[in-house]
């Protein structure tokens, strides 16, 4: 055992022995702390706390499909970063997000489709029990930077730390920008000296100073990054008088992600950290990208693949086995029940969370891996299985055959396995909409 070794042996010693102290009194005062929580009802008592929690960095990029990432064959933009998580972890090929920023968000913080959840856009109703929320009440520090996009901010500046994240930096929704001359919210107040920064340096920062805080605590992570969505019209432009280009914006989303990794390394919390990267929706529609030598075009607020499937990589050196690939299918709603699982917590018992944990595949068997997954958004959804996919208005796919759905096959269509993967996933589309809490029109 080297030096290094032993100061890092030293120093998780000393963080398990700081963490039972932190969650002792967490236990003590939690019935007093938390009035007006939304979540503080259904709490459950925290009579031991288990050991061996990893730490969770989740990174979710804005409007960026699977095809900008070299490790999934892109040669458009340079991600060394990602790539470097990808060859040192795990690469999942079938992660399936809606196709716009509201209904993903809702999605991945709550585990539930959007046909329980979401009434509007941007909005997370206010009894929506999200993974921060989870993580927290089982003892971890928890903290979002980025895009939150859930609310006027002005109007409610507690809503972030309401919904579970302990401290926060975010661009709340357009009420300022969010690259240059930021207006930001940290915590509930207005972010103040933002004016000569460049908004994705100060999430990150705000996440990196958050790590450095809490190194010896289980923690959580969120970032939702602003990066790689288009800036609005009215936002300050640059030092050079531009915005950054589609391809700028990708390889400064990989240099933040580049500043965290770089941080957790220092720190030496890699072994008990696990990263995981993802994307909310598809690449916008005029952004054209080289995946595999052929061009791909955006697929921003479709429901085809280019809109829909997202990377996912997962990076956890010692745990997740390097440089694997799985092609288990993951649902926007999976991430919490996986959070749940990693904090050795339950998902909340009072309602209905439609999502699997993929914490078995990260440790490389899942032996029951998810079915199916299903999607929405602006009236349309499909539902679908690796090989099939079923939209609401009886369009059924081979993917396998026709990946950018040219030849739709009508009811009645199609060869005998068309005509059982139509029967069998029309079944389970319509025992899932038979639980919807939410009228379709009002979504
Ligand atoms: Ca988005």
């Amino acid at each position: 055992m080297n030096l290094i070794h032993v100061n890092r042996f030293a120093r998780y010693v000393l963080s398990v022995a700081r963490h039972e102290l932190r969650v002792s009194l967490c236990v003590m005062v939690f019935c007093y702390a938390s009035a007006g929580d939304a979540f503080a009802t259904e709490r459950p008592e925290l009579a031991s706390v288990p050991k061996g929690r990893p730490n969770v960095v989740l990174i979710m990029a804005d409007d960026l499909g699977y095809e900008c990432l070299g490790s999934y064959g892109g040669t458009s933009y340079k991600t060394p970063n990602l790539d470097a998580l990808a060859a040192t972890g795990m690469r999942f090929t079938n992660c399936f997000s809606t196709p716009k920023c509201s209904p993903s968000r809702v999605t991945i913080m709550s585990g539930r489709y959007t046909l329980r959840t979401t009434t509007t856009w941007g909005e997370l109703p206010a009894n929506e029990i999200t993974f921060g929320h989870v993580l927290r009440d089982a003892g971890y520090a928890t903290a979002l930077a980025g895009k939150w996009q859930m609310v006027l901010q002005k109007t409610d500046p507690g809503h972030v730390r309401r919904f579970g994240f302990q401290e926060s930096a975010v661009w709340a929704w357009h009420e300022g920008a969010r690259y240059y001359k930021p207006m930001l919210y940290h915590n509930d107040t207005i972010m103040a000296d933002t004016k000569e920064k460049y908004g994705p340096d100060l999430y990150c920062d705000f996440l990196i100073d958050f790590i450095k805080t809490n190194q010896d605590k289980p923690f959580l992570a969120y970032y939702p990054m602003a990066l790689t969505h288009w800036p609005k019209n009215d936002e300050p432009p640059g030092p050079n008088g531009k915005h950054l280009e589609f391809k700028g914006m990708v390889e400064e989303m990989d240099r933040q992600v580049g500043k965290l990794t770089t941080t957790l390394d220092r720190l030496g919390l890699r072994e008990n950290t696990l990263i995981l990267f993802t994307g909310d929706n598809g690449t916008p529609t005029n952004v054209t990208s080289i995946i595999h030598g052929k061009k791909l075009k955006g697929g921003k607020a479709k429901l085809t693949d280019a809109g829909t499937r997202v990377p996912l990589l997962a990076n956890w050196p010692g745990t997740v086995k390097a440089g694997t690939l799985n092609t288990d299918l993951i649902d926007f709603t999976d991430f919490m029940p996986t959070l749940a699982e990693l904090a050795m917590t339950t998902v909340p018992q009072d309602r209905v969370i439609d999502g699997q944990s993929f914490v078995a595949a990260l440790k490389g068997k899942n032996p029951k891996p998810r079915q199916w997954v299903y999607t929405w958004w602006g009236g349309k959804e499909w539902l679908r299985d690796k090989d099939w996919k079923l939209y609401a208005d009886g369009r059924l796919y081979h993917m396998k055959a026709d990946a950018t759905e040219q030849k739709p096959m009508k009811k009645g269509t199609g060869d005998a396995d068309a005509k059982a993967a139509r029967k069998k996933l029309a079944r389970l589309m319509s025992d899932l909409k038979k639980s919807a809490t939410v009228n379709f029109g009002q979504r």
